[in-house]
């Protein structure tokens, strides 16, 4: 039993992909690496339907079935056969599934203003410092129960995690996968299992969803009708992973010590430490720092950040007028840009909304009291300049309030290519930090199902060496000059509590 291939769905809020994870090598894990073939990628964005801010999830699926099919070509084509296929998307979102199987509404997007409407409501019934001794979870104003807070009617339907979704389209089967329900504000953070009486309190039906499934169990196996349009054989096991991405992403840290900080690099920063238990004291949830599950039962102590969200709604708003927008050019001219110019707070729930984000950052930076020059040089680098402020204090936070100090700093995810803010981090932070893989969170995923198959054995620190010994990794070092010039950035406040107290 010395490898495995298996098929990892990986979809982000600004793309999506299906790649092939292969296990190859000897017995001991040490002696074994994993390695990846995207075999389909695509994009993925918001869609505003009747004034609401939706996933297109027929899309979605309809690509996640191209890249199963791509997967199983490309397998053929080398004589191999997928054992499995793990599924991971962003957190918090759902559909509402009727008993037929049938999708009520394209799912709606977290970055939809409904939540937050919900907000008061959802606090007058159940208090938030009740909330959070129970769920560790963050207030942040899209959480799913907010969400369903604002459902007409949830007799009759089931709601299903965006990747529980797709794994119920692939196999029939409907489970609630245990990292990602820990971003609904309705899973007990202590127990690992939901906290029904935040169900009674709210007045939600009490299997409103599936029942809850671990990383690495299996749910089920292809529905006929799946394995003839992709060309799998029906026995595919459909299995658990790391399904919130972060969980697969954080698991996928190659970290060699205990103690190191991550940052998961991508539309949103999520920045924080790994524990055993979770932080559910008063600080905390003033701190506003969820205890997210990790796989292994481990806690993604973490706060999100704004994340390169900021700088992918410029790009978008700079294409639509016309002007040069290409990612390369714009952090080069960035970077070329003295350290010590103007930042926002990064964590501002204003930015949370699409449109208009140059504008939106500028006149932050104007209420601030500075100007920024109208160049989207200037722009990107306020943003990147911010990120890494935010990085270094919600770190020094989560040490706090955690008690453990990290020595390392992590960037997993897209964003650990953007050279300038792994260098920034490092400056703003004192700390090394090490970047990559790009790829994080399909590694996670594909690591789970082989320690499912059995292709690989251990816990995640043997999952992390196998790791270490297949990726190319960058480090940089805090310029310490840098770092002395650079102004103190003054503590914003914690996330928008408004309505959270
Ligand atoms: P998500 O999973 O949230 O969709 P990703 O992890 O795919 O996000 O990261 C996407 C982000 O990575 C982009 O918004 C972009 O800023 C950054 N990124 C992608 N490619 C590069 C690159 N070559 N150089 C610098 N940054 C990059
Ligand atoms: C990142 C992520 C994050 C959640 C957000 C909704 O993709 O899953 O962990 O908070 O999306």
């Amino acid at each position: 039993n010395a490898g495995g291939v298996f098929a990892a769905v990986d979809i982000g809020a600004s793309s999506g992909r299906v790649m092939l994870g292969r296990v190859t090598g000897g017995r001991p894990a040490s002696g074994k690496s994993v390695s990846l073939e995207t075999v389909h990628r695509f994009p993925n964005g918001l869609l505003e339907l009747d004034g609401g801010l939706h996933w297109d999830f027929d899309a979605l699926f309809d690509e996640v079935l191209k890249g199963l099919a791509a997967a199983a070509e490309t397998a053929a084509a080398s004589g191999e056969r997928i054992t499995s296929i793990g599924i991971d998307t962003w957190a918090v979102d759902y559909g509402l599934v009727d008993a037929s199987g049938a999708l009520r509404t394209q799912p709606f997007s977290y970055r939809d203003e409904r939540g937050r409407t919900a907000v008061a409501d959802v606090h007058k019934a159940l208090d938030p410092a009740r909330l959070y001794a129970t769920s560790g979870l963050q207030f942040l104003q899209f959480n799913t129960l907010y969400q369903l807070a604002t459902e007409r009617e949830l007799r009759g339907v089931q709601a299903l995690l965006i990747p529980d979704l797709i794994a119920f389209k692939l196999s029939g089967q409907r489970r609630t996968e245990a990292t990602n329900a820990s971003t609904t504000g309705l899973f007990d953070a202590v127990a690992g299992e939901w906290a029904s009486e935040f169900f009674k309190a709210l007045g939600l039906p009490k299997n409103l969803f599936p029942a809850i499934i671990q990383p690495g169990e299996t749910a089920g196996t292809l529905l006929p009708e799946i394995a003839a349009r992709t060309g799998l054989p029906a026995e595919t096991a459909v299995v658990a992973v790391g399904s919130h991405d972060t969980a697969s992403a954080v698991a996928a840290v190659p970290a060699r010590q205990e103690d190191f900080a991550y940052i998961s690099s991508g539309t949103w920063s999520l920045v924080g430490v790994e524990l055993d238990s979770p932080v559910l004291d008063e600080a905390s949830r003033l701190a506003n720092f969820t205890n997210e599950r990790g796989v292994d039962g481990t806690i993604r102590y973490l706060r999100n950040v704004g994340g390169l969200w900021l700088l992918s709604e410029c790009q978008r708003t700079w294409a639509a007028e016309g002007h040069r927008q290409e990612l390369a050019p714009l952090l080069e001219s960035a970077a070329a840009l003295p350290a010590g110019g103007p930042q926002i707070n990064a964590d501002d729930p204003a930015f949370i909304a699409p449109d208009n984000m140059p504008d939106r950052i500028r006149s932050a930076v104007r209420a601030g009291g500075a100007v920024l020059p109208d160049r989207p040089a200037a722009v990107v680098r306020c943003i990147l300049d911010s990120l890494a402020a935010a990085y270094a204090r919600t770190l020094a936070r989560a040490e706090e309030l955690s008690g453990k100090q990290t020595s390392v700093i992590h960037i997993v995810g897209g964003g650990s290519q953007n050279r300038l803010l792994c260098q920034l981090t490092a400056d703003a932070t004192g700390k090394t930090v090490v970047a990559g893989p790009v790829e994080a969170t399909a590694l996670g995923n594909v690591l789970v199902q082989a320690r499912a198959a059995r292709a690989v054995t251990g816990g995640l620190s043997e999952l992390r060496a196998l790791l270490r010994a297949s990726v190319q990794l960058e480090s940089y070092e805090p310029k310490s000059l840098q770092r002395l010039t650079t102004p103190v950035v003054p503590q914003s406040p914690p996330l928008d509590l408004e309505g959270a107290e």
